[in-house]
């Protein structure tokens, strides 16, 4: 046996032993605790998690890609930000960013992150997340991890709970929080009201609305498609927090799907903002108001689709539903502050205990027997537990090896970093039966909720390079064009390490319409084009197309640069732009003389094409 062999066979034995002494033995002591957890969240370099993490980055209106169960931090999706390095530009201009402007702003709030669905498991397809702030649903696509879409959803501000109707992702529905004057009219003295909205997964057009006293708050679908249940809370229809929590008792709606359709198709929907929005007191039979205890939180199916659990909040407890009859089978006591519940595969749930600052074990069936022990186990997290998910806890699928909390404060766990600290996401491993801590990782504030999706999911289905887009510029197609007395075209391409062209003469004032591909064909070759002084910053990905117009500044040389570190020519991966005074007249320059096209001479222009 060779030396290597010889070690890894000790190893072995000596780790089945440290096994077998922890799962044997109660009082574990505290190294081989600490060696037991790290072992199992341990992923050596170079070898991959088995989980993706997606994880909304609430403020920073992104998503927080991480590896579960390193906790390593992947990437960062900018969704409802401009950011440069991932998807969008730095320019006005980009038609990306416009996008979200004239949806709502360039900024956004994003709480829920929901995977497209086929059969009741994440299919890897998209992934739609709330702004909150803005009434805004986004779609990413999983097959490049960027923003694909983003739509404003009318009749609705404060979009915030969200989900995939199952098992197929029929719709996507997003709750408004915010109430309104039914009409929008500030001077309509009726009590404000909010809308469920009902989106197409591909067009993401919406459908129809179903209208809802009271403010919507958490979203989940029942496993057959037929309900789209939401919590609902300050029925009192206050305006402030006192007069919010008065009743004992608030809601969880449950809206009949087909029943909603069937009500649009028979015109029974009022057409507002050209969306028909349903009102269940016209339409009965399209909503079930199932009343429970208080300003409840969390709702949550079961992944065998009996029930759907809503958490109290401000009561101790949870209600569970039966998810076909609608009827409350149980309402068992939890702990304090019960926020949002995850399950295993063993007929277990998971209760955030937000006050307590706890997860709490919970045996499903146990409880609505009322059995005495239907508590199983609780753990200490830190601290403020908000959302928890365990790995495939929102699908038919739970695999009931990895719970992770979402703490909303961290206080003594990181070093400190000023009056605000990172958030702290807590791993758990929940295989058996005592919950025990893992991990604690720290993330930019501040993730609401998070998904798992096996890594399997993805594998294959997450792209190389980018497909050419129509408008792409191929090799040797470069070009520099006068199309109008202030108007250049410039197509231009990248690849390790030069820009083509390398040079660009314009006058000041002059509007410069830039196309630009990377026309790398190896994976995680990047560059970017960065211009200074003129608010310009691109980055491209291997096969991305980008086209931007922008006005050519003050008369001086500028020097545009990849911001993509791409090899060891990466310092000279440059060209130049030169800002003529504007009465100059042009003449030829060397960058490419081969590939120059020549524009057309315009009447009354000093210069007259070929202006490269
Ligand atoms: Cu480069």
């Amino acid at each position: 046996m060779k030396m290597k062999t010889v070690l890894l066979v000790l190893l072995t034995i000596a780790g089945t032993i440290a096994g077998l002494q922890f799962a044997g033995c109660q009082s574990i002591g505290a190294t081989s605790a600490r060696t037991w957890a790290a072992e199992k969240v341990y992923v050596a370099p170079g070898e991959h998690d088995k989980y993706y993490g997606f994880l909304s980055g609430g403020q920073s209106g992104s998503v927080f890609v991480v590896g579960i169960p390193s906790g390593r931090l992947i990437r960062e999706v900018p969704i409802f930000e401009p950011r440069a390095a991932v998807g969008y530009a730095v320019h006005p201009n980009d038609p990306r960013r416009k996008e979200l402007e004239a949806t709502g702003g360039a900024w956004g709030d994003t709480h829920h992150p929901v995977p497209s669905e086929t059969n009741g498991v994440y299919d890897g397809k998209y992934l739609w997340i709330n702004d909150l702030a803005n009434g805004r649903v986004a779609r990413v696509r999983l097959d490049v991890f960027e923003t694909d879409k983003i739509v404003k959803i009318p009749n609705m501000q404060g979009a915030h709970g969200i989900a995939a109707l199952s098992p197929n992702t029929k719709y996507i529905f997003v709750n408004g929080e915010f109430e309104q004057p039914t009409d929008g009219l500030v001077t309509n003295p009726d009590p404000y009201t909010s809308v469920v909205a009902f989106l197409d997964p591909e067009s993401m057009a919406v459908k129809f609305q179903v209208r809802v006293n009271g403010n919507i708050d958490i979203a989940d679908s029942s496993k057959d498609g037929r309900y789209a249940f939401s919590t609902v809370y300050n029925l009192e229809q206050g305006k402030d927090a006192d007069a919010m929590f008065q009743y004992d008792r608030d809601a969880v709606v449950a809206i009949d799907v087909p029943a909603a359709e069937k009500a649009v198709a028979e015109g029974k929907a009022r057409i507002q903002n050209g969306v028909p929005v349903i009102d269940p007191k016209e339409v009965p039979g399209v909503m079930t108001l199932i009343p429970v205890p208080k300003n409840p939180h969390g709702i949550n199916a079961t992944p065998d689709g009996k029930y759907v659990i809503a958490s109290g909040k401000l009561s101790p407890t949870v209600t569970i539903i039966d998810a076909k009859t609608l009827k409350i089978v149980a309402e068992p006591e939890v702990g304090l502050g019960p926020l949002h519940t995850t399950f295993d595969n063993r007929g277990n749930a998971f209760t955030s205990l937000f006050l307590d600052s706890q997860v709490v074990k919970w045996d499903i069936d146990k409880a609505i027997a009322g059995a005495a022990d239907y508590i199983v186990d609780r753990i200490d997290v830190h601290y403020n537990i908000g959302h928890l998910q365990a790995v495939g806890g929102e699908t038919m699928d739970p695999k009931g090896d990895y719970l992770l909390a979402l703490n909303k404060l961290s206080k003594d766990q990181y070093l400190p970093v000023g009056p605000e600290l990172p958030e702290a996401q807590e791993l758990i491993d929940i295989s058996g039966e005592k919950m025990r801590m893992l991990l604690a990782f720290p993330t930019p504030p501040e993730p609401h909720d998070a998904v798992f999706m096996p890594a399997e999911t993805l594998r294959g289905k997450v792209k190389q390079t980018f497909d050419l887009a129509p408008e792409a510029i191929a090799e040797g197609k470069e070009s520099v064009m006068r199309t109008g007395p202030k108007l250049v075209k410039v197509n231009m391409t990248l690849i390790r390490s030069a820009y083509t062209p390398h040079q660009l003469d314009v006058r000041e004032g002059d509007e410069v319409t830039l196309t630009i591909t990377n026309v790398e064909t190896i994976r995680d070759m990047t560059h970017g084009f960065a211009l200074p002084d003129h608010s310009l910053n691109i980055a491209l990905p291997p096969g991305a197309t980008k086209t931007i117009t922008f006005t050519a500044g003050k008369p001086g040389v500028y020097w545009y640069y990849c911001t993509n570190f791409c090899s060891a020519l990466h310092l000279e991966m440059r060209g130049r732009m030169v800002v003529h005074p504007k009465d100059r007249t042009l003449t030829l320059t060397d960058w490419s003389p081969a590939q120059n096209v020549k524009g057309k001479a315009i009447p009354g222009v000093p210069s007259t094409g070929a202006e490269r």
